[in-house]
């Protein structure tokens, strides 16, 4: 073959890209073909990444948001040769991605699945595929970068993020909302690449799409540059270096490309988006390539040795002279620290824990600001946002040197994301894989907005915290738009996420022991706008059952209840006032809190059955949501007050009269599932 070594490396690139999808049957050769000579270029003339340790702090982040031309990430890794890290961050021998593991794309168990998959391959930076998600998390990244160069200083942390996009991810609104955000923080960090190939799955984009992309960026406020030709190396590197000169503004580079380029049929089709390009236009396609027609997964003789000599030396280069200038800083263990996700001595020692107030009482999201900036104040990387609704979720840090994070303070603890929830679940997550511990806020309705992002911390296992309160009809006047309902059942429905519903301010202080323990997952705190008492621990358990996620708070005296209440957040203090009158009337009954369903259900049985005794059938759930799930708990002998339909618009106290929250009402129902079960145990 007689192309230049470039030529022949880009060639690779497709050419792998055809035929893992080709032999997987399955995936989408085209946007590879026409992006390997972007992505050659910037990994090996600008990128600063080093293969040999791919989590090194400050390396630059590139994050493929067109997630399902995903055989064009693998193709990188493999031929960049990145080795694989453990679950320790212990760097192994192993390629990241093998030869074999591109011949196994799209496999059972390969570490090529179908779309990029955050901790499964080293080297994949964020989990992409919902399109969108990934140009939305690499504001957040250049966010941490910000944040870190400020604090530890812009000879450690100067970290550029790399985003390619596709049309998709640029129709979808999150590019809006994060494009929107990155430019009012005047992001320099940040470059997206747009794919601009005017194909989708349903045709030319001109059937949906016109927008002046050009303008749209420059009215964001980015600095927005062309380049005509994807295959013009020079144009692409030009471009690259006007990113890394620009200040103050992000970069949009709007790319001109033929989707399935090379392929005499298919080039500019939507047919080459997403199916294999079939044997005999697999051949013609190689042909034009000058490749061998039936050579398949060829590497050719010193194309691997390539990435070594560019990106691979460079990188050494880079990251060897980083870690000289990490042992030389002050910085250095604290950099660590962040780095492995632990959490510096005494974090927690400042935690407030409340008297007992059964009267006045204090809503959860006020004992949760208390709590939060006894913890942030201990935990300098942690940083607190809002979509717009700081004080009104008190999430407002309020210690000295708690500035916001804005142009000029990158370093500041606290992020107004605007009215953008989308945005801010997203960014948290690039916050997240870039080591600062991220929390934002909104009501609990409005997590609807965010859920995208949450679904991918969850899938991704990012310890992230979501803060939602305003947690039911509760909230009173605000009315049904406001007053969630479904909301906490989808929340409980995701795997990986646990859903945290305290019920005192107590119960809270636990809740947000174990948020911020967390390593390995997202958590959504659940919290209320209205009082609620501050239980008396000298007369109930102590709140230290949050850890099990349930636990029996007041109980009947000796031995096993006849009746059990179980119930979370501001509904357990109506469990508990039901509970109250009935021991007057003689009936026993026991008052289980249950903030944490994922928890609970994750201790052993024994645990589970101590706190609801198997032999126990006569149950009553009480939650001011959708009853859905609640069945488990109750079992077919129990009832569930929940809300089946909207709430109303009315003064909070009359609301839940309305709908049957209210402690006589408790009783009342709990009294009939205890009869009916006496009745049933004596027929
Ligand atoms: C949120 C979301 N909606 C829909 C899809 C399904 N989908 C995958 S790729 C694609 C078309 C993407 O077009 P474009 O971004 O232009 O990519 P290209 O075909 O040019 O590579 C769609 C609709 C998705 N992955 N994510
Ligand atoms: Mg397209």
């Amino acid at each position: 073959m007689s192309q230049d070594i470039d030529q022949l490396a880009i060639n690779t690139i497709r050419t792998l890209s055809i035929d893992a999808v080709e032999k997987a049957n399955s995936g989408h050769p085209g946007t590879p073909m026409a992006l390997a000579p972007v992505a050659y270029e910037l990994w090996q003339n600008h990128l600063r990444y080093d293969p040999a340790d791919p989590i090194w702090p400050n390396r630059d982040r590139f994050v493929l948001s067109a997630g399902h031309a995903s055989m064009l990430l693998y193709s990188m890794l493999f031929l960049a040769g990145v080795r694989k890290v453990d679950s320790d961050y212990k760097i192994t021998d192993e390629p990241a991605c093998s030869l074999h593991e591109v011949e196994e794309f799209r496999q059972l168990h390969s570490r090529t699945p179908g779309h990029p998959e955050y901790r499964w391959t080293t080297g994949v930076e964020t989990t992409t595929g919902p399109l969108g998600q990934g140009i939305a998390t690499s504001v957040g990244m250049a966010l941490a970068s910000k944040w870190q160069g400020e604090r530890f200083g812009a000879d450690l942390f100067d970290f550029d993020v790399y985003a390619l996009a596709g049309d998709g991810c640029l129709m979808e609104g999150v590019s809006h909302e994060s494009a929107s955000l990155a430019g009012h923080l005047k992001l320099d960090n940040l470059c997206w690449m747009y794919d601009n190939n005017h194909i989708t799955i349903d045709g030319a984009t001109d059937l949906a799409y016109d927008d002046d992309v050009l303008s749209r960026f420059e009215g964001y406020g980015w600095n927005v540059l062309r380049v005509g030709d994807a295959n013009d190396a020079s144009l692409l590197s030009r471009a690259f270096e006007e990113f890394k000169a620009e200040t103050g503004r992000p970069t949009l580079i709007v790319i001109d490309s033929h989707i399935g380029w090379g392929s005499p049929n298919k080039q500019d089709t939507e047919s080459a988006h997403g199916e294999p390009l079939g044997e005999e236009e697999v051949r013609l396609t190689k042909k034009a390539y000058g490749w061998p027609e039936d050579a398949q997964f060829l590497v050719p003789d010193g194309v691997r040795e390539r990435f070594d000599e560019k990106i691979g030396a460079r990188g050494a280069e880079l990251s060897a002279a980083w870690k000289q200038k990490l042992d030389g800083s002050a910085h250095k263990a604290e950099i660590e620290m962040m780095q492995h996700r632990e959490l510096p001595d005494g974090w927690d020692a400042a935690i407030p824990s409340f008297d007992a107030d059964e009267d006045k009482g204090l809503a959860t999201r006020k004992a949760s600001n208390k709590i939060q900036n006894a913890i942030a104040e201990q935990v300098p990387w942690m940083i607190s946002g809002s979509a717009d609704l700081t004080d009104s979720t008190s999430v407002r840090l309020n210690f000295d040197g708690a500035v916001n994070f804005e142009p000029g303070s990158f370093n500041g603890r606290q992020i107004h994301f605007g009215i953008r929830e989308h945005a801010a679940a997203t960014a948290c997550n690039g916050l997240s894989l870039c080591k600062i511990k991220p929390l934002w806020s909104t009501y609990l309705t409005f997590s609807d907005y965010g859920r995208p992002g949450i679904r991918l911390s969850a899938l991704m296992e990012l310890p992230v915290i979501h803060l939602f309160t305003h947690d039911s009809i509760g909230l009173g006047e605000d009315g049904p738009t406001h007053q969630p309902i479904e909301q906490l059942a989808s929340l409980r429905a995701m795997p990986h996420l646990d859903v945290m519903r305290p019920a005192d301010a107590n119960e809270t202080a636990e809740a947000w022991r174990i948020a911020v323990e967390r390593t390995h997952n997202p958590i959504a705190l659940v919290l209320t706008r209205q009082t609620v008492p501050i239980f008396d621990r000298s007369r109930y358990a102590s709140a230290q059952g949050v850890r099990k996620g349930g636990y029996v708070l007041a109980d009947a005296e000796g031995g096993d209840p006849d009746v059990i209440l179980i119930a979370t957040g501001s509904e357990v203090q109506l469990a508990l006032g039901a509970h109250e009158t009935l021991t007057g009337e003689g009936i026993r009954s026991r008052v289980v809190s249950l903030p944490c369903w994922e928890l609970f259900d994750r201790q052993d049985a024994e645990y589970r059955d101590s706190v609801l005794p198997p032999g126990v059938g006569a149950r009553v759930a009480i939650e001011e949501a959708s009853p859905q799930g609640w069945e488990r708990y109750v079992g077919p002998g129990g009832e569930i007050i929940g809300m089946t339909t909207f709430g109303q618009s009315a003064p909070f106290a009359d609301v839940e009269a309305e709908f049957g929250f209210t402690a006589d009402k408790v009783a009342e129902v709990v009294r009939e599932v205890a009869a009916r079960a006496a009745g049933n145990s004596t027929t």
